[in-house]
């Protein structure tokens, strides 16, 4: 850890007091205590698989059936989290500074809970789980249908015991486009996909800084001399670049450094 780094949070919100742009980087860890469960800990498995092996375009490639159970799994699970405490009190930062601050939150979650906070001028970089893609038009559309589909009714159990999927294609997801008809993806970025590009400069919040390229945006922020702070539950491989490092839950944490 840099002998330059602090956790002195009065400091901290002076500096935040005079800042004109503020970026806030949001990760797995945002959603924690709304009990959406992150990637890298214990809760990154969906029955036997590990949720990285599943979002992938092979996967969703080799077994539509299994990736669309997975989805409707974890939309069920969001739809029905609730903002915690750490989000509203970005929506309301948000709010209060509407006219002094130019103010954006980058989040790589896809569980839409900063839009259900009530923030703004938020970019989605991962995509979300209520929005689909057709494969072969790739037209974006919202949905936020629960079940998306006949066939998906009862299925995505996270049971480690269930194995296999076996849904039709015919009965996943279409394109209802006249003249497309094509299969309907989740629009997520998945390993291997390209992301939109997006600039960052100053807060970031519960990622473990590991899935690139958002990984290297605060770092990069920090090496250019923005004032950058990490609210985490432990350190990450990125906390040494950072000005600022707060230990503790999301959900405590930024309520206090965002009050006024
Ligand atoms: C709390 C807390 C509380 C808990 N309060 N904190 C350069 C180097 C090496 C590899 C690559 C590279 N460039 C690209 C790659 C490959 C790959 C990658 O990064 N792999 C790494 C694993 C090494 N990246 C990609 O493939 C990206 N695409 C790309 O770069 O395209 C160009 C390209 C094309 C072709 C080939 C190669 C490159 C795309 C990445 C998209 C990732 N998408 C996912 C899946 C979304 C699907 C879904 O949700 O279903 O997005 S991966 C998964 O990780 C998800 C997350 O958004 C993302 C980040 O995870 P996050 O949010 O950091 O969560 P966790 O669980 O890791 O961490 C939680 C943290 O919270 C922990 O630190 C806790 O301590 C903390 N915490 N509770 C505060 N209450
Ligand atoms: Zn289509």
């Amino acid at each position: 850890m840099s002998t330059r780094q602090s956790s002195d949070m009065v400091k901290f919100r002076e500096a935040l007091k005079s800042a004109k742009n503020v970026v806030i980087l949001s990760g797995a860890g945002m959603s924690a205590e709304s009990g959406i469960p992150t990637f890298r800990g214990a809760g990154g498995y969906w029955r036997k698989y590990q949720s990285s092996s599943l979002a992938t375009p092979e996967a969703f490639k080799s077994n539509p059936s299994l990736v669309w159970e997975f989805y409707h799994y974890r939309r069920e699970v969001a739809a029905k989290a609730k903002p915690n405490p750490g989000h509203i009190a970005i929506a309301e930062y948000e709010k209060r500074h509407a006219s002094d601050k130019n103010i954006t939150v980058i989040t790589q979650n896809v569980d839409g809970l900063h839009a259900k906070a009530g923030t703004k001028n938020l970019l989605e970089l991962h995509g979300c789980l209520y929005k689909t893609r057709c494969t072969k038009c790739r037209e974006v559309l919202d949905n936020t249908d629960i079940p998306i589909c006949e066939a998906l009714s009862n299925r995505g159990a996270p049971d480690v015991n269930i194995v296999g999927s076996d849904i039709p294609v015919k009965s996943l997801p279409h394109c209802v486009k006249p003249g497309c008809g094509g299969l309907l993806r989740p629009h997520i970025v998945w390993f291997g996909e390209n992301l939109e590009k997006a600039v960052l400069d100053k807060a970031v919040v519960g990622t473990s800084s590991v899935v690139y390229p958002a990984a290297m945006f605060a770092p990069q922020a920090a090496a250019r001399g923005s004032i950058v702070a990490e609210f985490n539950l432990e350190p990450t491989p990125a906390t040494s670049d950072f000005q600022y490092y707060f230990e503790g839950p999301c959900g405590e944490m930024l309520p206090q450094v965002l009050a006024d």
